[in-house]
């Protein structure tokens, strides 16, 4: 099957290309088919991957997997949720987890939690839905140079290290996305559901 990944983060397209390897599907990107994704105004993560899935299997008429994330930081009350893309109207990782850092700075409360939710949509509007967690706790600087977003500042549950510190198999194993594509896989282990 030939799938479009739907979304512009460099991080999302190695982490998806890397977990789906096993299904053998030819995957492609948005810069063999340079469309702009619809802006994500939806209130959950289900839905606005659906927004962008959609768009991309439309214009481009073939299947299209988009993931929309994000961290919840309980002592920010959920923030920044599903305006993780757009917390503090930064314009990139680093900003982002500086102002984080901010926000969180004497606060005994690190706990956190990140959501992925991904979306295969076909051309004939037929949708698949998938989604997972994983819990953490928001650390007071970085650590790890691996990853990207917010991946120094979270440390796994049950782990003692940040995403930033795992290889990209080893953040497969604990991550939201991970949990996230283990449902798909598992969906698609004896070629797409019905
Ligand atoms: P697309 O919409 O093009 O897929 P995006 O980066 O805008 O890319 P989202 O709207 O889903 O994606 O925003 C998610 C935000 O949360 C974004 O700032 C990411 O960097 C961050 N994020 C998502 N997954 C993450 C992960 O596994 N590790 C660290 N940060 C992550």
């Amino acid at each position: 099957m030939r799938v479009v990944l739907a979304t512009s983060n460099a991080g999302k397209v190695k982490e998806l290309q890397e977990a789906l390897a096993p299904l053998g599907w030819e995957l492609l990107s948005l810069a063999d088919y340079p469309v702009t994704l619809p802006e994500e105004d939806a209130a959950t993560y289900e839905d606005n991957a659906a927004l962008k899935a959609c768009a991309v299997a439309v214009h481009t008429g073939l299947p299209a997997l988009a993931d929309d994330s994000g961290v919840e930081v309980t002592a920010l009350n959920g923030e920044p949720g599903i305006f993780s893309a757009r917390f503090g109207n930064k314009n990139s990782d680093l900003e982002r987890n500086v102002y984080l850092l901010e926000r969180m700075r004497g606060v005994s409360d690190r706990s956190a939690r990140f959501i992925a939710a991904l979306v295969l949509a076909y051309p004939d509007g037929f949708l698949e839905v998938y989604r997972g967690e994983i819990g953490g706790r928001i650390l007071e600087g970085p650590r790890g140079l691996g990853g990207f977003g917010y991946d120094p500042l979270f440390e796994v549950e049950n782990t003692g290290r940040t995403f930033a510190e795992m290889s990209l198999e080893e953040k497969r194993a604990v991550s939201h996305r991970g949990r996230a594509l283990q449902a798909l896989l598992e969906a698609h282990r004896n070629g797409p559901p019905e």
